[in-house]
């Protein structure tokens, strides 16, 4: 094929030639995706050709319509005039400047966004970035999963039988767990395969982050139009809400991985394993057992998250370990100078279904208040909301609740603690103001509220203020793990 740029997945690989006019030096540019950096390599000698710099994705731009097109169980709402089967939903299309022009509006960007997923309903649904880039921009040819095609036929054994495999690429961005139809590699079984069978793997990607998904052992069949032509590859780049069909014929003994290759999605239990039926034993794995052990510990990992806040009002914090499934987490806040109190809430709990909006828990709470402090807006904080009288002034206490992830990221937390009383609260952190700022808030029905500003100054340290019900305004350093 014959291209002027290609994007390559983590992992995958192309041969490029590259011709080279005489007397030129051409520059032939690399760049990450989001084009932050980059780096060039001239080739040739002579007049120098340099290569377009690209402009900045619109990352929020693509994030939205994402958003747009999706329910809360993360499934595709289907819009109006639109088939949705095998359909081809590309945030690329609304994310790069050179496709949609530098002031559209976002009107006309979904417009467009839409046009494409209509006009895109190929046989094998095979479809990326370049289909749209061809169609905008003559001048720029990129390449795309539909123009590859195998010199030689590629078709299985004809006679084999067909196992066919579907699998659901999840996940949840918002606390970067990823999984196969909502399981890690260790929650779930090997997949027992034959030798002689075709195996076909229906792929979709349910989730808003392309990956680049890599089988070993084998190199498969993608499905993208070329007939028996069809190209062989060993890992397949999956855009958000694409479906991709890939077939192999089982002809290796061994188990092997099938998993995203960007490694942080695989050691998070991105992948599944392919073992053969009634196969040797494999020499190179003296203890199978230990070795499916190692492989389960990826996943099983918990990692630490913290927070601590230095304001002049006092200092409050958060810190938490988590994995897939669970998480401990406690914060505390500690008012000095006139010493308006301290308080701390620590809780276990389980996030459950596919998109992880349900964070049942139980925990201990400690509250001490003293006298004095800013006067609370809502008036006197003798009774909590429910009427209930409050016990947020002096409070040792078990509590059980539940929390629900809203839209817009909002966390509604409803609990009960050891004394009867009921606290409803809501919240939301981290909302962007811009690609620095950030605001946070929250308010519950013991009538305490704050609300809050971050600026990001580097990846660790933050500039912050916020006001708080209980111990007034304060500025300070806010520093982040
Ligand atoms: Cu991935």
């Amino acid at each position: 094929m014959e291209v002027d740029r290609l994007i390559i997945a983590v992992s995958e690989t192309y041969d490029v030639v590259v011709t080279i006019p005489e007397n030129k030096s051409y520059e032939f540019l690399v760049t990450p995706e989001d084009r932050t950096k980059y780096a060039s390599l001239w080739l040739g000698s002579g007049e120098k050709v340099a290569a377009t710099k690209m402009k900045r994705p619109k990352y929020f731009a693509g994030m939205k319509m994402m958003n747009d097109m999706m329910d809360m169980k993360g499934n595709l709402i289907e819009m109006e005039g639109m088939v949705m089967q095998n359909q081809i939903m590309d945030m690329n299309t609304v994310m790069y400047p050179e496709i949609t022009g530098e002031e559209k509006s976002k009107k006309e960007i979904k417009k467009k966004a839409a046009s494409d997923t209509l006009s895109m309903q190929l046989p094998n649904n095979k479809s990326m970035q370049g289909m749209n880039m061809e169609a905008e921009t003559a001048d720029i040819v990129t390449l795309n999963y539909t123009m590859l095609k195998s010199p030689v036929k590629t078709s299985l054994p004809k006679d084999a039988p067909v196992k066919e495999l579907k699998f659901n690429l999840t996940g949840n961005m918002n606390r970067y767990v990823w999984s196969l139809d909502n399981k890690v590699v260790s929650e779930s079984d090997k997949i027992l395969i034959k030798k002689g069978e075709n195996i076909r793997i229906i792929l979709y990607n349910n989730s808003m982050m392309r990956h680049p998904m890599h089988l070993h052992g084998h190199d498969f069949r993608l499905l993208n139009g070329q007939g028996e032509y069809a190209p062989m590859k060993n890992i397949i780049d999956i855009m958000p809400m694409e479906k991709d069909t890939l077939e192999f014929n089982a002809n290796v003994y061994g188990d092997w991985f099938f998993h995203c290759h960007i490694l942080y999605h695989m050691m998070s239990g991105m992948g599944r394993v392919f073992t053969y039926e009634n196969q040797p034993d494999n020499p190179e794995i003296p203890n199978p057992k230990l070795a499916q052990r190692k492989l389960f510990a990826d996943d099983r990992k918990f990692h630490l998250m913290g927070r601590l806040g230095i304001e002049s009002n006092g200092s409050d914090g958060e810190a938490m370990i988590a994995n897939t499934r669970w998480k401990i987490n406690t914060l505390w806040h500690l008012g000095y100078h006139d010493m308006h109190g301290y308080e701390s809430e620590t809780m276990v709990g389980r996030y459950l279904g596919r998109m992880q909006w349900w964070f049942p828990y139980i925990g201990f709470d400690y509250h001490y208040k003293m006298e004095g402090g800013p006067k609370n807006i809502f008036g006197s904080e003798e009774n909590n909301w429910f009427g209930q009288k409050s016990n947020k002034n002096d409070r040792k206490t078990v509590v059980a609740g539940i929390a629900y992830t809203l839209p817009m990221l909002f966390v509604a937390d409803a609990r009960i603690d050891g004394d009867g009383k009921f606290r409803f609260q809501l919240g939301r952190e981290d909302i962007p103001v811009s690609s620095r700022l950030r605001f946070n808030m929250m308010i519950n029905t013991d009538k305490e509220y704050m609300a809050g500003f971050r600026y990001i100054a580097t990846k660790y340290i933050s500039l912050s203020s916020h006001y708080d019900s209980d111990m007034g305004l304060g500025v300070g350093l806010t520093l982040t793990y």
